[in-house]
C-alpha cells in the first residue's frame, strides 16, 4: 500500500479503484496552500505509487500533468491525460507486462522472454540466420522486447526449431497479456516493402485461426525453407490465441514478401496489445472474457 507523505496540511486519500495487478494502490494527495484563502488555482495534486511521487497535477488542469516518474526517469509533460499517464506508470513503473517460457523436448531446448511494454530490444538466436532476421523485425517494429534462444535439432531439419520458436513466442505473448484487460484487442497494418504490399489483420480473440494468402517462388531464403513461414504463423496464432489474417496483395521479391509480412504482424500486434486508456481496464468483449 502506498503511503502519502507530502507537505504539512496536505490531505490524502487512496484512489482504491486505481491499482495494478498486484493490488498496489495509487495514492493521491491534495496539497492545499496553507496560507488562508486557498483557491483552486493554488492547489496541486501529487500522485504517489509505492511511496514514490509519480506525478503532480494542477487542480484546474487535470488534463495536463506536469511530470511523471517512471523507471526511465522523470518525464516532463508528454501525457495528454491522466489515463495516459496512469498507463505509463503502471506499464513502466509497476506492471511490466512480461513473461518467460522455457521448455525442453527431444527436438528443441528453448527459452523465450517477451516484454509487451518494451522498446523493441531483442536478442535472438535460433541457429537459422534468416529466422533470426525475421524475429528481430517483429521485435523492432512491435516495440515488444524479445529474447529468443533456441537450441534445436537442425541436423534433422529446420522444422522443429521454426515451429517451437513460434509456439514459445506466442505462449509468452499470451502469458504476458494475462486476462487482456484494457487492451485494444484488434490491430491491422498495410506493410509495403519496395514493390511488395502485404496486409496483416489480427484479433487477440482467444480463438486461434490463420488465413494465409501469400506464396513464394523460391524454395529457400538464405538457408531457410520458405514453406516454413506459413507454419511459423500458424504455430504463433495457435499458441497466442490470435485470429490472424495474412495476405500479400502483390509482390515479387521473396525476401521482401516475407519481411513485409513479419513487419505487418509487428505493427498490427503493437496496436492490439496496447492499453487503451478509454477502456479503463475493461475486458474488451461483451462476453466478459477473451478465451
Ligand atoms: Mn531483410
Amino acid at each position: 500500500m502506498a503511503e502519502a507523505s507530502v507537505t504539512e496540511g496536505a490531505r490524502s486519500r487512496d484512489i482504491s479503484d486505481v491499482h495494478d495487478a498486484a493490488g498496489q494502490v495509487l495514492t493521491r494527495s491534495e496539497a492545499v496552500t496553507p496560507t488562508g484563502g486557498a483557491t483552486a488555482t493554488e492547489q496541486q495534486f501529487y500522485y504517489y505509487f509505492n511511496g514514490r511521487r509519480v506525478a503532480s497535477v494542477g487542480a484546474l488542469d487535470h488534463q495536463a500533468l506536469n511530470y511523471a516518474d517512471t523507471a526511465a526517469g522523470w518525464i516532463d509533460g508528454g501525457f495528454s491525460s491522466w489515463p495516459c499517464c496512469l498507463h505509463a506508470l503502471l506499464g513502466y513503473s509497476a506492471r511490466m507486462r512480461s513473461a518467460t517460457i522455457t521448455r525442453t523436448t527431444g527436438e528443441t531446448d528453448i527459452a523465450v522472454t517477451v516484454n509487451l511494454d518494451g522498446s523493441g530490444e531483442y536478442a535472438v538466436s535460433t541457429g537459422i540466420g534468416f529466422l533470426d532476421h525475421m524475429i528481430e523485425q517483429l521485435s523492432r517494429h512491435s516495440l515488444i522486447d524479445i529474447d529468443c534462444k533456441v537450441d534445436g535439432d537442425l541436423h534433422v531439419d529446420q522444422h522443429h526449431t521454426t515451429e517451437d520458436s513460434a509456439i514459445a513466442i506466442g505462449e509468452a505473448v499470451a502469458k504476458a497479456l494475462g486476462d487482456k484487460a484494457g487492451i485494444r484487442r484488434y490491430g491491422s497494418a498495410y506493410s509495403p516493402m519496395d514493390e511488395t504490399l502485404s496486409r496483416v489483420a489480427l484479433d487477440i480473440s482467444g480463438r486461434p485461426y490463420l488465413v494465409w494468402n501469400s506464396d513464394f517462388t523460391q524454395e529457400r531464403l538464405g538457408e531457410m525453407d520458405t514453406e516454413l513461414f506459413k507454419h511459423w504463423f500458424h504455430s504463433f496464432a495457435g499458441s497466442a490465441g490470435i485470429t490472424l489474417h495474412v495476405e500479400t496483395l502483390y509482390g515479387e521479391n521473396n525476401h521482401h514478401i516475407i519481411e513485409s509480412i513479419f513487419k505487418g504482424l509487428a505493427r498490427a500486434l503493437r496496436d492490439a496489445v496496447e492499453i487503451d486508456p478509454r477502456k479503463g481496464g475493461a475486458i474488451p468483449s461483451t462476453k466478459g472474457t477473451l478465451g
